[in-house]
Formats: structure tokens, sequence, C-alpha cells
């Protein structure tokens, strides 16, 4: 068993950062080149798209690694910022987000191209089983931050959904966000 002893962490719940943090990772438009359907105009550089602020904990199924996730507000062509989306590498693990602030959805897809969308609001608890790729997307003209808790050993397989993404789009309608088929699903 990896020993860890008990500690706490205090998180700015309006901001998502932890004090301390262990390991923060920033993407950027650059990052997620060929995730969107349109490419970013080059007026929009290269933006920060998302922060995640990450307790690091032993990657082991007796372990639950914590993170933050902060994504700013935007758009590349009609779809909102998200971020890249993965399944587990061990597939069957599951992880909870909560949501502190702003406003997004939460797609959600299996390999066999069932899809959901959920809700990710302040103090929204969303339940992601086993073998649902997750992507969060920022819908509101703030801050979107939640809290996100998954089995140690979980991992992240990015490659599978890289190429095609999930099923549907997140984009910015006139009448409100909509979801969209994603036509390169
Ligand atoms: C949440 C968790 C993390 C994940 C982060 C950003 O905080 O699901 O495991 O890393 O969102 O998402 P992604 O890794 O898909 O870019
Ligand atoms: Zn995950």
């Amino acid at each position: 068993r990896d020993a860890v002893a008990p500690f706490n962490v205090l998180m700015e719940l309006d901001k998502g950062v932890l004090e301390p943090t262990d390991h923060t990772k920033r993407r950027h438009l650059s990052d997620m080149h060929g995730m969107y359907l349109e490419e970013p105009d080059e007026a929009a550089g290269d933006a920060l798209v998302y922060t995640v602020h990450e307790i690091v904990v032993p990657e082991s199924p007796d372990h639950i690694q914590c993170s933050t996730t902060i994504l700013q507000p935007g758009r590349v062509g009609r779809e909102f910022f998200m971020t890249k989306g993965h399944f587990h590498e061990v597939r069957g693990r599951s992880e909870v987000y909560l949501g502190l602030r702003g406003e997004g959805r939460l797609v959600m897809a299996t390999e066999g191209g069932d899809h959901a969308v959920e809700h990710i609001v302040p103090g929204s608890v969303s339940y992601v089983p086993g073998g649902w790729a997750h992507r969060s997307v920022n819908i509101g003209s703030e801050l979107l931050v939640f809290f996100a808790a998954y089995v140690g050993d979980a991992g992240h397989d990015y490659a599978t959904i890289e190429d095609e993404g999930l099923p549907v789009l997140l984009t910015d309608a006139p009448d409100g966000p909509r979801v969209e088929r994603n036509p390169r699903y």
C-alpha cells in the first residue's frame, strides 16, 4: 500500500485555485489543434482555454485523484471553449464532477456511440460511469469552475476521441446553446 499521510488543501471556491497545488496544466488553443470543426481566428492568438490544478496522489485504485478545472469563456467558430475530453485508460473507472462557478455542459459518450449531456452549475454533482468519455464545455460568459474526483489508476486516454470527437457539439445558436450532431463523428 502507498503510504500517504492525511492532508488538507484549501480551494478558492470561485477561482478553483488549490493551495497548495501540486501540479498545474494549462491548455491553449494550440494544444487543441483539430478538435474544433473550424480553425481559430488568427486574432485569437494562442489563447488560454483552460487550467487544471491537480492534487497528486499515487496512481493506484487505493487512491482518489482530485483536480479543479477552470475553463475560460470563449468560442472557436460556433463551438464553445471546451476541454480536450478523454476516456479513462482503465475503461471501468468512474468520476464525479462538482460544479462551483459559471454555467457549463458535461458531454459524455460511450465507444458504442451513446451520448449524454448534463448541466454543470454551482452545486451540480455529475456522475460519470466507467466507459463514458467526458468533456466539459463553458457555455457562459464567465469562468466555468468545477472539481473532479476519480479512481486513482484511471489514466487519460485522449487518442480515442482525438480525431472524430464526440457524437454531439455544443454551439452558440441565436436562441442559446445548442446540442448539435457532430458531422465528423
Ligand atoms: C477534470 C478531470 C481531469 C481532467 C480535466 C481536464 O478536472 O476530468 O482528469 O484532466 O478535467 O480535462 P482533459 O484532461 O480532458 O483535458
Ligand atoms: Zn476523467
